[in-house]
């Protein structure tokens, strides 16, 4: 993984005017509603950061993968390389997480919808997610012929099964934090996948236009990050204030 020489950071913080969401008026509060906010341990705010990540240099061209005649006849177009994906200087399928700030022993619920891959026309869709510890991953076959699913982490425990035909699946969880778990194919060499693993919720990828949106942070202080497979790592301080959401320019050069 390549690290940006130089890396520029625009963090602008929005003030916070929200119309005073996070003020208490103790008079307008039922004692049920605080019993139910004393019972209630996990720390989601109102507050977030958002924002778009760019790359000011000359992406390379995306190149045709090579497939073989069962994956191109699953497929309406030809397949390109998505190694680093530029749509006017967005970049797409970056992940971008909480790394530090968040207060210390609080756990957070497990999603109990489970974070889809499906592997389709012999690619992985997404090709970039993020999920919680012990949130399940459902790992889908939409092509009629064979795929392995080969994870390849370095601190979780990983797995290498196949999903043999069309409808097949894989449940699969990972029980600690891990960026990036490496997720490939050995029948078909060029297909890859990554999924980031946190033990909180307060994650994104970019999409197409290169933006993300992290919701349900408290007031704070946080390191937020932004990994990309080609053009490294970032991190950069961002505070949320008054329930608002922060805004955080990511920029790869
Ligand atoms: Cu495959």
């Amino acid at each position: 993984m390549r690290i940006s020489a130089i890396l520029t950071f625009l963090i602008f913080f929005i003030a916070a005017c929200g119309g005073g969401a996070g003020e208490t008026d103790g008079g307008q509060e039922s004692e049920n509603a605080s019993a139910a906010e004393a019972a209630d341990t996990t720390p989601m705010g109102s507050g977030g950061v958002s924002g778009s990540v760019m790359f000011t240099g000359t992406p390379a061209e995306r190149t045709p993968v090579r497939m073989n005649d069962d994956c191109t006849d699953e497929r309406d177009t030809e397949a390109l390389s998505e190694e680093l994906l530029v749509n006017e200087g967005a970049v797409q399928n970056v992940f971008v997480y909480v790394s530090a700030g968040l207060p210390d022993g609080y756990t957070y619920p497990t999603p109990s919808e489970p974070a889809v891959i499906d592997q389709v026309g012999c690619m992985y869709t997404p090709r970039v997610m993020g999920v919680q510890v012990e949130q399940i991953i459902r790992i889908e076959n939409s092509d009629p012929f064979q795929h392995n699913v080969n994870s390849g982490p370095e601190t979780n425990r990983g797995f290498n099964e196949s999903t043999p035909n069309v409808g097949d699946y894989l449940e699969k969880k990972f029980l600690l934090p891990e960026v990036m778990v490496p997720v490939k194919c050995d029948v078909h060499g060029w297909m890859q996948a990554y999924i980031g693993v946190l033990d909180h919720p307060y994650f994104a990828t970019t999409d197409a236009s290169g933006s993300f949106m992290i919701s349900g942070l408290p007031d704070g202080n946080y390191t937020l990050t932004a990994w990309h497979e080609q053009l490294g790592e970032q991190t950069m301080e961002v505070m949320v204030s008054g329930g608002a959401m922060s805004e955080a320019a990511v920029n790869y050069q």
